[in-house]
């Protein structure tokens, strides 16, 4: 049964619930839920470790941060089975994305916070200068789809910044996080600075609602986003929120058809489409319309499906499949659930899905759906291009895929999104500015953009007595 993480040791308190692995449907663990008893001594423990981690000098807590990345390193084959059990992610890729950069983030915060210099402004007789103070205690809400990748996104900045945390990752993939505890505790990290509550939304909502927590960081759907902002705002608490997308690939005919079907494919179908950056409309300069399509019909048949994170989201998934059925769309491949003939039928899978023939307004083609599928259309011009593009709700993330340069500037500066990436997907700077806009988010992280979230400036301005002498 896994158990709490609070002031530095287990904490086996409240009810239990079943984790369930998604390749095949199957108990894997049991974990305890945090009712509100629990997620005030979490939220104390934090206050409590408070003031002596912000005291720290940076490079103390920088090295604090390239401890934990060791952590990690040693525990490398425990994260790897343990996100694998919950979620059901290829080996190839827990190995090379998800626990990889978990050290990354560690490492990446550590060196930038280190050398981050603070700001200075001068008038004649005039010196001003800032001073950076972390927040305090911050809640880390935590999604199923990346578990380590965006639970370590979150924590490394703000520990480096000098806030305690209280984490709560999902109800679906705590196994990582448990993991993680033991590694602060190996590492000796004192106690209160990570703490680690296992629960429901209904755990999520008790402790952004909880007095003593001092701001609130968030990757997930739009809806709990709104929900939390509604929560916080009597309170006022600084957010940082990563929300949905309804991201567009724009294919011009002009790109390497090669590399765009190969990129595309990926961007549809990575992770079973559950990543917040996958694309989910294509559309394609109507002279190489037919032949994309058919390729990328292709590469879905090719792929691997991957298990959705849990029936109720299959269903979900499902549902859309029959909404675009039911919305007159024409099928192009997939759209209903694999038949493998072995223990992954018990599991959550649904079919990598390519759709066609939708109108702009249809629900398909408006609502994030989540899944491994996408709906591609055609265009005729490099404006209505990013027209449709920009149509949506929705502005995280791009894809553009041509091979002229000026176009590439051009439309990728047009777009309504946080990223935009030319000829590739998913490519991570991690100092770059990282988050979308409209319902797709509020505020950025990434690089100095965290430690400025995680951290709030104090201005000091001195008047210089001017000497005659
Ligand atoms: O790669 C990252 O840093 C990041 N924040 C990815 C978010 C993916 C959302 O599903």
């Amino acid at each position: 049964m896994l158990t709490h993480f609070i002031g530095g040791g287990p904490l086996a308190a409240g009810k239990s619930f079943p984790v369930h692995d998604p390749v095949t449907g199957a108990v894997v663990r049991h974990v305890h839920e945090a009712d509100p008893e629990v997620v005030d001594r979490a939220v104390r423990a934090a206050r409590e470790a408070a003031r002596d981690w912000a005291a720290l000098p940076v490079g103390e807590r920088a090295g604090w941060m390239r401890r934990l990345a060791e952590g990690i390193e040693r525990r490398f084959d425990d994260l790897v089975a343990a996100e694998i059990a919950d979620t059901g992610k290829p080996l190839g890729q827990t190995r090379t994305l998800d626990i990889p950069r978990g050290i990354a983030n560690f490492r990446a915060f550590a060196d930038l916070a280190a050398q981050r210099p603070d700001d200075a402004f001068h008038l004649p007789g005039v010196l001003s200068y800032t001073v950076r103070r972390p927040l305090g205690v911050v809640a880390v809400i935590v999604p199923w789809n990346l578990p380590f990748l965006l639970m370590t996104w979150k924590l490394a900045p703000a520990l480096v910044s000098g806030d305690t945390v209280v984490v709560k990752p999902s109800e679906h993939t705590p196994g990582s996080a448990a993991v993680f505890a033991e590694i602060c505790a190996e590492a000796g990290l004192p106690p209160g600075v990570v703490n680690i509550i296992f629960g429901h939304g209904s755990a999520g909502r008790l402790l952004v609602e909880h007095p003593g927590v001092d701001a609130v960081t968030f990757t997930g759907s739009t809806a709990t986003g709104s929900a939390i902002m509604r929560t916080v705002a009597d309170r006022v608490k600084p957010i940082s929120f990563e929300l949905g997308g309804k991201n567009a690939a724009l294919v011009f005919e002009d790109c390497d058809l090669d590399r765009a079907v190969e990129g595309t494919a990926r961007s549809v179908f990575t992770n079973g489409g559950q990543v917040c950056l996958c694309t989910e409309r294509v559309y394609v300069q109507r002279s190489i319309f037919e032949e994309f399509c058919g390729r990328l019909a292709q590469s879905a048949r090719e792929v691997e499906p991957q298990p959705m994170i849990s029936a109720e989201h299959r269903d979900k998934v499902l549902s859309f499949y029959a909404l675009a059925r039911s919305e007159g769309a024409k099928v192009l491949t997939g759209g209903g659930v694999p038949v493998f003939h072995d223990h992954r039928d018990s599991g959550y899978f649904v079919e990598p899905t390519v759709v066609s023939g939708l109108s702009e307004w249809s629900r398909f083609n408006r609502e994030e759906i989540f899944g491994p599928v996408c709906h591609v259309a055609p265009f005729d011009s490099e404006a209505e291009a990013i027209d449709l593009a920009n149509g949506s709700d929705y502005g995280l993330a791009a894809t553009l895929w041509t091979t002229n340069l000026d176009r590439a500037h051009r439309v990728a500066q047009r777009l309504e999104a946080g990223l935009v990436w030319v000829n590739t997907w998913y490519l991570r700077d991690l100092r770059t500015p990282f988050g979308g806009v409209k319902l797709s988010g509020i505020g950025r992280e990434g690089g100095t953009r965290s430690l400025d979230f995680y951290s709030e400036p104090t201005t000091i301005t001195i008047k210089l007595e001017q000497s005659d002498a």
